[in-house]
């Protein structure tokens, strides 16, 4: 399997992330995608390619363009208004303020666009998102071309990412980019299944209203995990997308036997619902080590999971998502992308 992967992704070197009322170094460290990258190399995966360009007009066709260029410009504006640390956000239109006026001062656009404060902004942030989409378009458009499966070693990660919001050390939704190009290259309905330990908020809101991307999502249930206001299993979609959302929440400690019910019951859904391309959000956080996250899949269950999802028999393309403990998860990766081609 062709792996896509680009230094440009090591560009965002963040410092700070908000933990429990530290800021501690980021979990999502640029160590990930050097890990993953020497497990693919490891174990002869396949050949690794540097991504193709695609400009802005495939993020532009699922993020507004405000949100676009406050990514763009976050970095630059937030220093120029003196600020010495990181772009934090710290002050959010909440419940009981106005969200229909984007204030101004970079202060205030900052919690306009965010989502959660454990995703800061710094020098290179903006190129690291760039380079992650064209990681997923490039891997997108090879399994167009070739029916074959590929790998988009994406860093940043993006399910986190809605149409105009930023979180969860997402900033552009890298799976609903590759499958809007999907869609756009004549494909008629593309499933995208996130297996990340987290709900996937932003795929879910961008594509909530159509029926032409099925999203499927296994994570912790939102009561008590991340992101904790999206992912309950009754969100089921909206007008045409009605039926077309499906949420798999688990409760925290949840094993292989009780997550695998869930996922070959999204499989069915994939196949009732007649996709013809796959997308995978290819986060390996489920994994039983992981320091962030509640579910105890060990690195055997993700061998599994490969072979579980190339029974559905459709053009596949895997991206990475969430998985933060650094040891591990190459061979976590490189373990379903392996069980997927045995
Ligand atoms: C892509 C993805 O997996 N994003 C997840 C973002 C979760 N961010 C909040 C993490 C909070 C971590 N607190 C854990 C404390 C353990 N000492
Ligand atoms: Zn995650």
């Amino acid at each position: 399997m062709l792996t896509f992967y680009s230094d440009q992704t090591l560009r965002r070197r963040a410092r700070t992330e908000l933990d429990g009322g530290r800021l501690v170094a980021p979990y999502e460290s640029p160590e990930r995608v050097v890990l993953v990258l020497k497990w693919v190399r490891e174990v002869g995966l396949g050949e690794v390619r540097d991504p193709e360009s695609f400009g802005l007009a495939p993020v532009l066709a699922v993020h507004d363009r405000g949100y676009v260029d406050f990514i763009a410009g976050c970095w630059d504006e937030w220093q120029a208004a003196g600020h010495t640390g990181e772009a934090i956000a710290w002050i959010w239109p909440t419940r009981t303020l106005r969200d229909d006026v984007i204030p101004e001062h970079i202060d205030g656009r900052l919690g306009h666009y965010a989502q959660s404060a454990d995703t800061s902004i710094c020098a290179g942030t903006f190129e690291a998102a760039m380079a992650s989409k064209d990681i997923a378009l490039s891997a997108m458009a090879h399994t167009l071309a070739t029916g074959e499966p590929s790998f988009g070693l994406c860093r940043p990660p993006g399910h986190h990412a809605a149409s105009d919001q930023f979180g969860g050390y997402c900033f552009f939704n890298n799976a609903a980019i590759a499958a809007q190009h999907a869609l756009g290259q004549g494909v008629g309905r593309v499933a995208v299944l996130d297996v990340d330990f987290h709900h996937g908020n932003g795929t879910q809101q961008i594509f909530y209203a159509r029926d032409d991307v099925l999203f499927a999502s296994l994570h912790g249930d939102p009561r008590s995990c991340f992101p904790y206001f999206l992912g309950h299993a009754d969100e089921t979609g909206r007008g045409r997308g009605l039926g077309y959302n499906v949420n798999y929440p688990m409760a925290p400690g949840t094993a292989f036997d009780a997550w695998s019910r869930a996922l070959d019951d999204a499989l069915g859904r994939i196949r009732d619902a007649g996709c013809e391309v796959l997308v995978v959000s290819l986060g390996v956080d489920a994994f039983e080590h992981d320091p962030i996250s509640a579910f105890k899949l060990g690195s055997d269950d993700f061998t599994e999971l490969g072979r579980r999802l190339a029974t559905l028999g459709l053009p596949t393309t895997f991206l990475l998502e969430g998985g933060y403990a650094v040891e591990e998860i190459g061979i976590n990766a490189v373990n379903v992308l392996s069980g997927f081609e045995a």
